[in-house]
């Protein structure tokens, strides 16, 4: 059955719109615009408590009941558990799959999402130690993924994994927070591979936005 999305076209809502292609799985998108406010609608905040985008509501949850999911690495977790696709069995590639997906939401989301917030600010003097601080972590950030993926083909080693549309949704984000990936050769290697994917190019091309 449908799986409603509830997303705007930000990393973290691409992330889920890549992973359902990717999977195959039906759905439909409710664009939800956070430039608008729409974030704080009460409706919802009912399936997203901390006013973020994205959401899902899975009409196929536990005892074959609708079940709603926030936070998108919860979101990947529950969409690999329901279709056992990207979500490598083996034990090390399971653990690095968790490992890398908590990576990206622990540090390669939030912080170059901090670029992208300062990066915005007009007053020099509040913008340029926010900035020069996220920048910085950012590259290291990249320099880790760099030294990851100069050794396995994805996050998780050989099979791609829902970590792998976790990172895509930040890596597609490097124009604005100013990262070169000729300047990490091994991320832009995978960047290109993902992103010759159909189903990852059908993921990052669906609307979320209105009009
Ligand atoms: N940890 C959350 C972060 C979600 C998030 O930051 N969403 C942003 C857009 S990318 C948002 O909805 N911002 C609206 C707001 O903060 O009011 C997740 O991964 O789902």
């Amino acid at each position: 059955m449908t799986i409603e999305l509830h997303a705007f076209d930000t990393p973290n809502g691409r992330k889920i719109s890549v992973a359902l292609e990717e999977m195959g799985l039906p759905y439909r998108v409710h664009v939800v615009d956070i430039t608008k406010g729409e974030q704080f609608d009460p409706a919802f905040l009912k399936i997203s408590p901390n006013n973020k985008i994205p959401a899902i509501v899975d009409p196929d949850g536990p005892g074959g009941a609708p079940i709603s999911v926030f936070e998108s690495g919860a979101i990947l977790i529950h969409l690999a558990e329901r279709t056992g696709r990207f979500w490598p069995r083996e034990p090390a590639a399971h653990v690095a799959t968790m490992e890398w997906l908590m990576f990206q939401m622990g540090g390669f989301g939030p912080i170059p999402g901090q670029v992208h917030h300062f990066i915005a600010i007009d007053d020099e003097s509040d913008r340029r130690y926010g900035l020069k601080r996220f920048m910085d972590e950012t590259r290291r950030l990249y320099a880790v993924m760099d030294r990851r993926l100069g050794e396995h083909e994805f996050f998780a080693g050989a099979d791609i994994s829902i970590a792998d549309f976790a990172i895509v949704g930040w890596a597609w984000r490097h124009p604005r927070h100013q990262v070169d990936l000729a300047d990490f050769p091994h991320v832009q290697r995978w960047y290109r591979a993902m992103m010759a994917r159909p189903g990852v190019a059908r993921g990052f091309a669906v609307p979320l936005r209105r009009g």
